[in-house]
């Protein structure tokens, strides 16, 4: 493991199924000081309780389709707060220029948001990321992965059955509980979801290459781009 001399704010950005979520769990193992929030375990946290949000958003993901900007803007500024990185007293409208309550040293990980450049304006003016990790792997290497992914739904941990598959089949590594698929894992889906990061992504890179934060790694497995970040998460972090 490593330490951090200053805060990491990252976030991860690439086509659906790219491995952010892997990524983000290997990065937590080797820099304990960081934790991940990741956009779409909050939502379909909130689609398995049925709260008001989830219920509206559930449509917006199954077509795989991208909820509205101020749904998205509401989960994750209540997580930011709760995680006490961005004030209590902030709101995404009115954001508050003096932040007395966050804790200015925390180093995160967001995974899957910001992902339109509205949202990413609107998280510069809360906390601004030093750190924007572009992902790329082609997309006939993804495609073929969709299939055998389960996912341990409570924790967000995620399997494959070729690529990290689970010690006891269908189970959680932690817990033992019952692995599912999700619900917008099918090839159909799976393809809008990509038209749409398509349709999104471009803007959203743009806006933080202007801020010279963009950093892209490229790799036809996990495997080949982990060790890549690991160093340069060392050079500007540890
Ligand atoms: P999500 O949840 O953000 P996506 O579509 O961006 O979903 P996804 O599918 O979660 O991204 P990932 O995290 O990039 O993919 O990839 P992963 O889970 O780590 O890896 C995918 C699979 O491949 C896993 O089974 C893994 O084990 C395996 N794998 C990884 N690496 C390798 C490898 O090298 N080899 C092999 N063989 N396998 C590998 O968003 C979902 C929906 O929520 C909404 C939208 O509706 C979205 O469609 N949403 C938002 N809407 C608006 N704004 C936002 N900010 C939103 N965030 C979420
Ligand atoms: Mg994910």
């Amino acid at each position: 493991t490593k330490e951090f001399k200053r805060a990491a704010r990252i976030i991860l950005v690439g086509a659906p199924g790219v491995g952010k979520g892997t990524q983000a769990e290997r990065l937590m193992k080797r820099y304990p000081q960081l934790s991940a929030v990741s956009s779409g375990d909050l939502l379909r946290e909130s689609v398995r309780n049925r709260t008001p949000l989830g219920l509206e958003a559930e449509a917006f993901i199954k077509a795989g389709n991208l909820v509205p900007d101020a749904m998205i803007l509401k989960l994750i500024l209540d997580k930011l707060k709760s995680n006490r990185w961005v004030s209590t007293q902030s709101s995404i409208s009115d954001p508050s220029p003096t932040q007395p309550s966050r804790d200015p040293s925390a180093s995160f990980i967001l995974d899957g948001f910001p992902r339109t450049a509205t949202q990413a304006s609107r998280l510069d003016s809360l906390i601004p990321v030093n750190l924007v990790v572009s992902l790329i792997t082609p997309v006939n290497i993804i495609l073929s992965r969709i299939a055998s992914r389960w996912v341990h739904a409570p924790s967000g941990r995620v399997y494959n059955t070729d690529f990290n598959a689970p010690k006891v089949p269908g189970k959680d590594d932690v817990t033992g509980e019952p692995l599912t698929k999700r619900a917008d894992d099918d090839e159909e889906t799976w393809k809008q979801r990509l038209k749409k990061f398509d349709e999104t992504s471009q803007p959203l890179l743009d806006h933080y290459d202007r801020k010279n934060v963009l950093w892209t790694v490229k790799g036809n497995s996990s495997n080949e781009i982990t060790p890549k970040l690991f160093q340069e998460l060392d050079a500007r972090f540890a």
